[in-house]
C-alpha cells in the first residue's frame, strides 16, 4: 500500500502547516455565538469542533471530501459487472481527498484482504457469544477485544514514538479494523441465525463489499451491489453525530482505534441513531400485520394514505417517534434516501414492501408538519435501507445496525488520522451547572 503511505505523507503534514498558519492567523476570531438553549439543547448549531472528511449541508446533504453521493455514484470505481461505487474507493477519497483510480482502489481491496485475519480470542469470544445477545453488543465488545492487535498502543507503550508517528499508526490500525469488521459481522450473522454456518475465507480476487456478502452466504450480483452502495452511503456524516463525534473524543484521549471505535458502536446501537434502521422495519412489519389483521394477513388491500396517516397519527399519539424520519441537521429529504430510493426505482419497482416505504414518504412528511415537533418531517436514511435488504432475503433486523456499524468505520477512522496528523488535544469541554448558568445570565 506504499502508494497511499507516499501521498499521506505529502498530503496530512501539509494541511498540518496550513493549519497552524490559519490558526496563527486567525485563532482569536469568533465563529458563532453560544446560547443557554444550545448548552441543554444537545449542542445543535455549536461548530465547536473540526472534521475534515464530510460536510453536512442542511439541505443539500452529505459530501464527503466535496462531493455529493450522487456525484460519487457516477464517478468512484465500480465492482466488476457492478454499478454501484466501492467502498474502498470512498476510503481512499476520504484519506486523500482525491478521487481513486480503479488501479489504486484495486490496490486497497487487495491490502484489506491481506488483513481481515481475526485473532483467535476474537473468534472464540465471538463464537461463545449467547445468540440472544444483540448483534450490536457482539460487535462493539468484539471490536473492542482487537485492541489486542493495536500498533498504536504498542509503539506509545514503547515511551519513545514522536507524536509525527501517531497518524501512521492509527492508519495501520484503522485499516487493520476496516479490513476485519466484515469478517467479525459476517460470524456474527452466522452464529445469531444460521447455527454458527462457517464464513468461508476470503478471496483476496474480490472486493471488500463481495467478500462480505458471499461470508454471509449471498451470492446474487445485486445484494453485492447493494451492499457496495450501503457501505459507501453510510460512511461518514461529518463530526458531530453520535458515532463519528464518540469516536473523536475517545481517540483524542489517545484511546487506540479499536478502543475508539468500539465505544463508537456503543453509541450506534442507540434507537435515535443507527438502530433506527432496526426501529423502522419493525414499525414497518407492524403496521402490515394491523393493516392485514381483518382481511387474512392480505395487507396490501388495505394500502392506502388514508390508512397509513392512521397509522403514523397512533405512533405519535402513543408518544413515540417515527422512526427513520427527522434529523438533527438535514432540513430536506437525505439524499442517501433518495440513493436507496433510485436503486429500488431500478431493481424492485413492483415490490409491495418499496410501495409502503413510497406511500409513507407522501404522508408522513405532511403529519410531522400538522404534528408540529419535528423541525425536519422528511426521511433520512434509516427509512429506506431495511426493505431493500428485505428484498434480497437478508430478513434478520435486528442485524442491519452491524451493516452500518461496518461502514461507518469508514468514514470516523480516517477522520481519527486526520485528526492525530493534525496533532488535535484532547477534547474537553467546559460544562456548566443550572446555578452557574443563572449566575452569568444575570451578572451579563
Ligand atoms: N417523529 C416524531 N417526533 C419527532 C421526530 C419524529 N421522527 N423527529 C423529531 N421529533 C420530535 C423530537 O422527539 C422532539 O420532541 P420533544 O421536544 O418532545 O423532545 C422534537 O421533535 C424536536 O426534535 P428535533 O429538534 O426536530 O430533532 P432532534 O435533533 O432532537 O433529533 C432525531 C433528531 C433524528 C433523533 C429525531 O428526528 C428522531 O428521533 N427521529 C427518529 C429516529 C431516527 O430516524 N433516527 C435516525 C437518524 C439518523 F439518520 C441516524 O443517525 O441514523
Amino acid at each position: 500500500l506504499e502508494p497511499l503511505y507516499e501521498r499521506l505523507r505529502e498530503i496530512l503534514p501539509k494541511h498540518a502547516q496550513d493549519v497552524k498558519e490559519f490558526r496563527e492567523a486567525h485563532g482569536g476570531e469568533a465563529i458563532g455565538i453560544l446560547t443557554v438553549d444550545m448548552a441543554y439543547g444537545g449542542m445543535r448549531g455549536i461548530k465547536g469542533m473540526v472534521s475534515e472528511t464530510s460536510v453536512l449541508d442542511a439541505d443539500e446533504g452529505i459530501r464527503f471530501q466535496g462531493h455529493t453521493l450522487l456525484e460519487l455514484q457516477e464517478t468512484l470505481p465500480r465492482g466488476p459487472g457492478g454499478q454501484e461505487p466501492l467502498p474502498e474507493g470512498a476510503l481512499w477519497l476520504l484519506l486523500t481527498g482525491e478521487l481513486p483510480t480503479q488501479k489504486e482502489t484495486t490496490l486497497l481491496s487487495k491490502d484489506l484482504a491481506r488483513r481481515a485475519e481475526l485473532p483467535h480470542h476474537v473468534e472464540q469470544m465471538l463464537n461463545n457469544f449467547p445468540k440472544e445477545l444483540h448483534p450490536m453488543a457482539q460487535l462493539s465488545a468484539a471490536v473492542t477485544a482487537l485492541h489486542s492487535e493495536s500498533k498504536f498502543a504498542k509503539a506509545y507503550a514503547t515511551g519513545d514514538t514522536p507524536k509525527s508517528k501517531y497518524w501512521e499508526l492509527t492508519l495501520e490500525d484503522s485499516l487493520d479494523l476496516i479490513a476485519k469488521l466484515p469478517v467479525i459481522a459476517a460470524m456474527i450473522y452466522n452464529n445469531v441465525f444460521h447455527n454458527g454456518r462457517p464464513i468461508g475465507k476470503i478471496d483476496p480476487e474480490k472486493d471488500l463489499g463481495a467478500n462480505f456478502a458471499n461470508m454471509m452466504g449471498f451470492t446474487d450480483e445485486g445484494f453485492v451491489d447493494l451492499l457496495r452502495l450501503y457501505l459507501v452511503i453510510h460512511a461518514d456524516h461529518e463530526g458531530g453525530n453520535v458515532s463519528a463525534h464518540t469516536t473523536h473524543l475517545v481517540g483524542s484521549a489517545l484511546s487506540d482505534p479499536y478502543l475508539a471505535y468500539g465505544a463508537a458502536l456503543n453509541g450506534l446501537a442507540g434507537p435515535l441513531h443507527g438502530l433506527a434502521n432496526q426501529e423502522v422495519l419493525s414499525w414497518l412489519t407492524k403496521i402490515k400485520a394491523r393493516l392485514g389483521e381483518k382481511n387474512g394477513g392480505n395487507w396490501q388491500e388495505n394500502l392506502n394514505k388514508k390508512s397509513l396517516s392512521d397509522e403514523v397519527w397512533n405512533t405519535l399519539n402513543s408518544g413515540q417517534v417515527i422512526p427513520g424520519y427527522g434529523h438533527a441537521v438535514l432540513r430536506k429529504t437525505d439524499p442517501r434516501y433518495t440513493c436507496q430510493r433510485e436503486f429500488a426505482l431500478k431493481h424492485m419497482p413492483d415490490s409491495d414492501d418499496f410501495k409502503l416505504v413510497s406511500m409513507l414518504y407522501e404522508v408522513v412528511p405532511d403529519i410531522l408538519l400538522k404534528h408540529g415537533k419535528a423541525k425536519n418531517p422528511w426521511p433520512n436514511v434509516d427509512a429506506h435501507s431495511g426493505i431493500l435488504l428485505q428484498h434480497y432475503g437478508m430478513t434478520e433486523m435486528n442485524f442491519y445496525t452491524v451493516l452500518f456499524g461496518v461502514s461507518r468505520a469508514i468514514g470516523v477512522l480516517t477522520s481519527l488520522v486526520w485528526s492525530r496528523s493534525m496533532g488535535l488535544p484532547l477534547e474537553r469541554p467546559k460544562s456548566m451547572s443550572t446555578p452557574g448558568l443563572k449566575a452569568f445570565v444575570a451578572a451579563a
